[in-house]
Parts: structure tokens; sequence; C-alpha cells
């Protein structure tokens, strides 16, 4: 059996392929966006919401054609996501992924268009027949995306994350920015490929758990890695959350607690997948993955 290192990369390599695809290059006026779009999305990331989404839809026998495609989504959902995030109106960081962030290699407002255009891509990708002949089912995928996306998901988070009196935050509040900020779309990932795959309700729902407990962690793991890794081996800049004097898992709960916490999530979260057997072993490797990530 394949390891999940071997897996995710197998995994990557389809996605890359594809956005690689979906984002070409291209003469004329439009061409100085579409390169910013495949600056921001191509060669770089763990490709860690695709990777859900397509080992959550092998569950249920999925074709890789049409999961990928969902992974594709929510992966250029994330990646607008970042070249947003790292705009001298938000957190005006350099480096991303270990290269010039897009406004840097090209300006702000190229790119804000290019996070606008991956955004929209993202949906157009969902909407088109290839993605399933049942238009019901892509429906149901576009508006779970659209949730976890907006102001009552990763945007909402944002907007908490940049203006609430964080300092003020307690458990509570701060795992709540999280589960909105980071957690919706690691949420949606591992839903969409139960959607696409045509899984059950209760499927679903134990696809949800799943991915709520891990997006904790994933967040959890992101605060320690914050704080203790050097920012080349994170490709971004570190130490943001102590220098900002955020609400962290680590400020809250201590660097053994926090350790201790995303330990215990990540345990609890492979748990929930139990009742799909060996079927969830790739899953459950992702959930493996995020512990003892590195950046
Ligand atoms: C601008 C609407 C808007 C939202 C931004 C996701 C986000 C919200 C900001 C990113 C800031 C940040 C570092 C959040 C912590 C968790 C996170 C999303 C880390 C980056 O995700 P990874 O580690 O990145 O999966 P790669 O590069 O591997 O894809």
């Amino acid at each position: 059996m394949a390891t999940f290192k071997e897996t995710i990369t197998e995994t990557a390599a389809l996605v890359e392929t594809a956005l690689d695809a979906f984002l070409p290059s291209q003469a004329g006026p439009l061409g100085r966006v579409a390169d910013a779009m495949r600056w921001g999305a191509l060669d770089g990331g763990k490709r860690l919401r695709p990777f859900l989404a397509v080992a959550a839809a092998d569950m249920f026998d999925c074709p890789r054609a049409r999961s990928v495609r969902v992974g594709c989504a929510v992966e250029m959902i994330h990646c607008y996501s970042l070249i947003h995030d790292d705009l001298p109106a938000m957190d005006d960081s350099d480096l991303r992924r270990g290269h010039p962030s897009v406004h840097k290699k090209f300006d702000d407002a190229t790119a804000i268009l290019a996070g606008d255009a991956l955004l929209t891509q993202a949906f157009e990708i969902l909407a088109a027949e290839e993605t399933h002949p049942d238009g019901g089912i892509r429906c149901a995928i576009a508006l779970e995306l659209a949730r976890a996306s907006g102001k009552e998901g990763m945007v909402g988070g944002q907007m908490i994350d940049i203006y609430a009196e964080q300092k003020e935050f307690d458990l509570a509040g701060v795992t709540q920015l999280q589960r909105l900020k980071t957690g919706a779309l690691i949420r949606f990932s591992a839903v969409g490929g139960g959607l696409i795959g045509e899984g059950s309700a209760d499927e679903i729902t134990a696809l949800t758990n799943y991915a709520e407990d891990l997006g904790l962690a994933f967040q959890i793991v992101d605060d320690i890695l914050d704080e203790t890794a050097d920012a080349e081996t994170l490709g971004k800049p570190a130490g943001q959350d102590a220098e900002m004097d955020k609400a962290t898992f680590i400020k809250l709960l201590g660097m053994d607690g926090a350790k201790s916490k995303a330990a215990e999530l990540v345990e609890r979260c492979k748990s929930h997948l139990d009742r799909f057997g060996a079927r969830a072993v790739p899953l459950k490797g992702a959930a493996d993955f995020v512990f003892e990530r590195k950046n």
C-alpha cells in the first residue's frame, strides 16, 4: 500500500496539472492578470485542501476527473485568500511559499484582480457540466463552497481577525474565529469530496465531524509553527502572532497545552472515520500529516 507521502504527492501532481490547464498564460492585455494568477496558484503549497477533497471522494469510488475539479476549486479559493491576505492592507507579507508574494512580484491592483479572478473561476469550474452531470449535485457543492468562503466563513473569520480586540479573546472566541478563518475551507474540502462522491447524509456528517476537528488541529499547529519555525522553513514570515500580540492557542493554553490539544483533536478526528474502515486510511494519514507538518 502507498505511504501517505506518496499518496499526497500523487494527488498534488494531478491538481498541479489541472490547475496549469485551468490557468493558461496568454498574450495581450489579459496576460498580466493571467500570469499573476499562475504565480499565486501554481508550483507551491502542500495542496492539503485538494487532497482532502480527492481522498474523501475516493472513498466512494468517484472518478478522479470529477474530484480533482472540486480540489482545484477549493485550492483556487485558498490561493486567492493568500494573495489578498499578503496585501499591504492586510498582513503585508513579502514572502509566500518561499517566493515573493503576488503584490511584490506584480503590484497591488494586479494582486487584487488575480485574487478576484481565482475566486470567480473556482465557481465557474464547479458550475461546468464536466464536474458532474447532475446539476443538483453541482449546485449543492457550489453552495457549500460559497458558504465556507464568504461572510459566514473564511471572509468573516478574516474580518474578526483584523478588527476584533483579539487580546480580549478567550478560548471559545479564538476557536470560533479559527473555525471560520481556516476551518471553513478545510471543512468544505472533505465535505465537497463527499458530495461529489455522492456519499449518504450520514457519511457526509462523519466527514464534517472529521474536518471540523482537523481544521482546529491544523490551526493550533499553525500557531505552534509561527512561534517555533523560521521563515525559510515556513516559506513565509515567522513570529507574526507574537509581534501583533494576537490571541493564539499558545497564548491561551501554553506550548505544551497547545501540543496536547492538537494531538487530542487529531486522534478524535480520525475516530469519526472508523465507519469507513480501510477506505479512510488516506484521510486518517492526512490528520497525522497535519500534526507532524513542519511548514
Ligand atoms: C483575505 C478573505 C481573506 C482571507 C484570508 C486563510 C487566510 C484568510 C489567511 C492566511 C493567513 C494564515 C497564515 C492563516 C493560517 C492558516 C493558513 C490558512 C495557512 C496557510 O495554509 P497552508 O499551510 O498553505 O495549507 P499552503 O501554502 O501549504 O497552501
